[in-house]
């Protein structure tokens, strides 16, 4: 009997999985199991970073520093330093797109056969309300020669190139949910142990949903489609569920079905959020779970980046959810294809802080 092929129990440790699911990696060199594990030990500081942040900020609501003196640094640069730490470290990354830096993010690993795509603290804005906020990174094998630094190509690959992809949700409990291509599985932090554990195997999202997600304070500009979408959704009685925090949302219906939308809005032309590190990881992970993802009219995976921090429309989760949202789209004859807004070229790629 081949046991890594039997279904691993619930409870098993994230390092376990790793280990016993290596071969099922395409490279099966264990330098990926290393990077997943390099992530998941950055998630473990940064969710004690956001646990304790809560009495900091108490204490340095009186002042700029916290309790040690220290200048309080936002949370999400905090993150950042984590995660890019962790990743130079750990050795197997070249080079990093961080939602924090305008610049590609040299590791000095040129020998690192992969590259990072990361938001390392999204919705970190939710915080001070104590609202879930999450991490979403996107692993891709460099396409460039090992023996110098990453560059533009390595980091700029359609989703359907990605190796890797995840999110951490720091919520009522901590969970980290990836995928390597071979389904989606999610794992709970235990805080007494500092360890990951199997809490959600082979999770599979509904086929279709009764929620949706999305700020319809911005409906006025609503495309056609869109608004027909959301009426559409109302007339199905279907309960609007937005928390203002995309891995909250997203995790929600991933588990109990429905879809989560950022369209294109007259303060946001090509939608908010951004295909590297939020639209493709999360992309990666819902058709890894039987859902879908387009920016309305194209699946999200196969859009070709322009630039690394270039925004897309997003229409995530069950897939009758999105093929219907698409069919209205389909229908608005005003809809207008999804150009990224023109932003500054990405300037000369700096080495690691
Ligand atoms: P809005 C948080 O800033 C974020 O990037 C996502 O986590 C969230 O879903 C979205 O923006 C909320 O944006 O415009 O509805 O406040």
């Amino acid at each position: 009997m081949d046991h890594n092929k039997l279904a691993l129990p619930v409870g098993t440790t994230l390092d376990r999985f790793i280990m016993r699911k290596q071969e099922d990696f395409p490279y099966a060199t264990g330098e990926l199991s290393q990077l997943l594990r390099d992530i998941a030990l950055a998630a473990k500081i940064v969710n004690r970073e956001i646990n304790r942040s809560g009495l900091i900020d108490i204490a340095g609501a009186y002042g700029s520093q916290n309790v040690q003196g220290e200048d309080q640094q936002k949370l999400d640069v905090i993150a950042n330093i984590r995660f890019i730490r962790a990743l130079r470290n750990g050795g197997e990354v070249c080079t990093i797109i961080s939602e924090e830096d305008d610049e590609m993010i040299q590791t000095g690993n040129n020998q690192g056969k992969y590259v990072v795509a990361i938001d390392p603290l999204d919705g970190s804005s939710n915080i001070d309300v104590n609202v879930s906020i999450g991490t979403i990174f996107s692993i891709y094998r460099r396409v460039s020669p090992t023996g110098r630094e990453g560059t533009a190509a390595d980091c700029l690959q359609p989703g359907t190139h990605q190796v890797a992809a995840g999110y951490v949700i720091y919520g009522s409990s901590t969970m980290m949910v990836y995928t390597t291509g071979n389904g989606v599985n999610g794992f709970t932090y235990e805080h007494s142990l500092g360890e990951f554990f199997l809490s959600h195997p082979d999770i599979i999202t509904p086929q279709t949903g009764a929620i949706y997600s999305i700020n319809e304070g911005s409906s006025d500009s609503f495309s056609p489609g869109v608004a027909a979408f959301v009426q559409y959704c109302k007339d199905q009685q279907f309960s609007a569920r937005y928390i203002g925090s995309l891995v909250a949302d997203f995790h929600r219906n991933l588990l109990k079905g429905g879809i989560y939308v950022y369209p294109a809005t007259a303060k946001n032309k090509s939608g908010k959020l951004r295909l590297m590190y939020e639209c493709n990881p999360l992309a990666f992970i819902v058709e890894q779970a039987g859902g879908k993802s387009s920016n309305g009219t194209r699946r999200t995976m196969e859009i070709e980046p322009q630039i690394p921090h270039e925004r897309c429309p997003f229409f995530i989760g069950s897939k009758e959810l999105v093929e219907k949202a698409e069919s209205f789209i389909a229908n608005d004859k005003e809809a207008c294809d999804h150009k990224p807004a023109p932003e500054p070229t990405p300037k000369k790629a700096t080495t690691v802080k």
